[in-house]
């Protein structure tokens, strides 16, 4: 199986699964990987997600051997398979945490980038590797690289392809936090947990309202804003949390109400 699934309490578990090619993404992973977001955003009980992958890395991107001697225009074909799954994991009304175990090379790395909260071993690196093999950032990358970290860095990383340490990564806001190697997985197995027993509702309008303000005026976001409060504010998860503050207690935020 080229991605493994586990239903975890609160959280689902998937795993990239071709260790032998660090996790070389193919068009059959991409429609699994959908069909795992899918069956997740379907499930109630399901109120977070984990991504990492299997072995020494996370993900090298696109697999090679499996566009060596393909014309030009069947490797665009390939991005209408990677494309929905870059979209369906930035929007999914649920929080995404990638753990990058290992190198997260091309697609990999912005399939990463995708990800609401990315933690990296600290061995790990990330690799805009396209221009290595005469491409460009695909599956997001033009796009997150200057939003995470400004242009002047998106640019450099994107035509010298040069491998970011997860430090740096870090220090650089292109993702949350570099973590110890031996303790990656046990923070991100936390952070899944802490994750799902949070306001549901409220971390999907968080994410809707975040994408919103890429493209929003100010007066356009405060607009957002309000009307998005508003849908907040209706959830039992508010009544908790003002209930749980004014008890002086930790709130206990219910199941999903969607
Ligand atoms: O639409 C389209 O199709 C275009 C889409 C493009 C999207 C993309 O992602 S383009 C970019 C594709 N990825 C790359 O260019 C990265 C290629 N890999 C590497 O540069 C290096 O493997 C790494 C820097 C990621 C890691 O280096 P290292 O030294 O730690 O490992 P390694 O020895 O190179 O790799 C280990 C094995 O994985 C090796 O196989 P072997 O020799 O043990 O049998 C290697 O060939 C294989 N492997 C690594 N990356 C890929 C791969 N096999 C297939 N595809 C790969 N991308």
């Amino acid at each position: 199986m080229t991605i493994l699934v586990e239903t975890r309490p609160g959280y689902r578990l998937i795993t990239l699964n071709r260790p032998e090619r660090l996790n070389a993404l193919t068009v059959e992973m991409a429609a699994a990987l959908i069909a795992a977001l899918d069956s997740a955003a379907a499930d109630k009980s399901c109120r977070a997600v984990l991504l990492t992958g299997a072995g020494r890395g996370f993900c090298a991107g696109q697999d090679l051997t499996a566009i060596a001697g393909i014309e030009p225009e069947e490797i665009g074909d390939l991005l209408d398979h990677y494309n929905p799954l870059i979209e369906k994991l930035h929007a999914l009304p649920l929080p995404v945490v990638c753990a990058v175990n290992g190198v997260a090379a091309g697609a990999g790395a912005n399939l990463a980038l995708a990800c609401d909260i990315v933690v990296a071993a600290r061995s790990a690196s990330f690799v805009q590797a396209f221009a290595r093999i005469g491409l460009i950032p695909d599956c997001g990358g033009t796009w997150f690289l200057p939003r995470l970290v400004g242009t002047a860095r998106a640019r450099a990383l994107a035509m010298l392809a040069e491998p970011v340490p997860a430090a740096t990564a870090a220090e650089w806001g292109m993702i949350w936090q570099a973590i110890d190697d031996d303790r990656l997985m046990p923070e991100a197995y936390a952070l899944a947990v802490r994750l799902a027993g949070g306001p549901t509702a409220a971390l999907a309008l968080i994410k809707r309202a975040l994408d919103e303000s890429e493209v929003n005026e100010l007066d356009e976001q405060l607009d957002l804003e309000r009307d998005l409060q508003e849908e907040a504010a209706e959830s039992p998860d508010h009544a908790e949390g003002l209930r749980a503050f004014l008890d002086k207690r930790a709130p206990v935020f219910g199941p999903r109400a969607d």
